[in-house]
């Protein structure tokens, strides 16, 4: 039996499937991943070659120096919106439109699962397209590939922020349980382009794995979790996701 078989066979008698999908699903859409390309991928501005995700995506950067991490937020907008989603994207769409128990649970931000016509995607990590007020907290979705003023300003004279979960913030918690109810209701559980790195998303997989689900893993790379789930796909979200069609 082929790996698309003994997925899709899985697939086609679970009563209930979710997905976790990372960064690597939006690779073939042309978007850097966050461990695997960025420190040497050539079409990163020098500007951040020297900072890590981690040193960016944080308060206390945002603190020191909202305009420099604007710059890297209004540079990855440009850049998602210059991307299309990719077959992997779609396939989860459709997959999404054929089950009647999935859920789509995302750390990504850049908003591709919808744009691709998911429609009930958790972002666990927040979506890039939002804006929050760092002092009155009005949110507001600006789809600008680039912002006249950075960084932006709310109404109320107030810089804002970018709507997405920083190291060391909660996730936010209503989209967190729902997360944490589809991991543990799941018959299946993909985890598509993601290290496994990043807490608590990462912990879904463990979550799933002890109530009872299938864990199929798309990566064309071996993660801390491929030793444990129940099938490690070597393959690329955009080659694989259409074979579980
Ligand atoms: C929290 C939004 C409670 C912003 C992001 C020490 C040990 C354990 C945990 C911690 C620790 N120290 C701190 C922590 C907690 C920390 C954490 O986990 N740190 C890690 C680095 C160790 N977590 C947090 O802080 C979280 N909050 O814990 O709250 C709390 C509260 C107060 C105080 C303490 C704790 C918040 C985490 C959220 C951070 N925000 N993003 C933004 O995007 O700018 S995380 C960021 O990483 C992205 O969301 C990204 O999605 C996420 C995970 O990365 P991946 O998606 O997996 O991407 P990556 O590049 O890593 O991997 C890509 C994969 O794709 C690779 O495996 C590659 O092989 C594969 N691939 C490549 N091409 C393809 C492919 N796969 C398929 N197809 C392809 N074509
Ligand atoms: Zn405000």
């Amino acid at each position: 039996m082929t790996a698309a078989e003994r997925a899709r066979e899985w697939l086609s008698s679970a009563k209930s499937i979710a997905v976790l999908t990372g960064a690597g699903i939006s690779a073939e859409s042309g978007i850097p991943t966050f461990r695997d390309q960025w420190g040497r991928s050539p079409d990163r501005p020098p500007l951040w070659n020297q900072f890590r995700p981690e040193d960016l995506a944080t308060p206390q950067a945002f603190a020191r120096d909202p305009k420099f991490v604007w710059e890297w937020y209004d540079w990855r907008r440009s850049l998602i919106a210059k991307a299309e989603p990719n077959a992997g994207h779609l396939a989860l769409a459709e997959l999404e439109r054929r089950k009647p128990n999935f859920t789509l649970i995302t750390q990504n931000v850049d908003g591709l699962h919808d744009r691709a016509g998911s429609t009930h995607v958790l972002k666990v990590h927040g979506d890039i397209w939002t804006l929050r007020c760092t002092l009155c907290s009005h949110e507001r979705h600006d789809p600008r590939p680039s912002l006249p003023e950075l960084p932006p300003k709310c109404n109320c004279g107030a810089i804002e922020r970018p709507g997405v979960v920083w190291f060391g913030e909660n996730l936010p918690p209503e989209i967190w349980a729902q997360a944490e109810q589809a991991a543990e209701a799941a018959g299946v559980f993909l985890v598509v382009g993601t290290s496994a790195l990043v807490y608590p998303a990462a912990g879904l997989v463990h979550l799933a794995k002890a109530s009872g689900a299938k864990v199929v893993e798309v990566n064309p790379a071996e993660t801390p979790v491929s030793g444990m789930v129940d099938f490690s796909w070597r393959a690329a979200a955009a080659e694989a996701l259409p074979q579980l069609l």
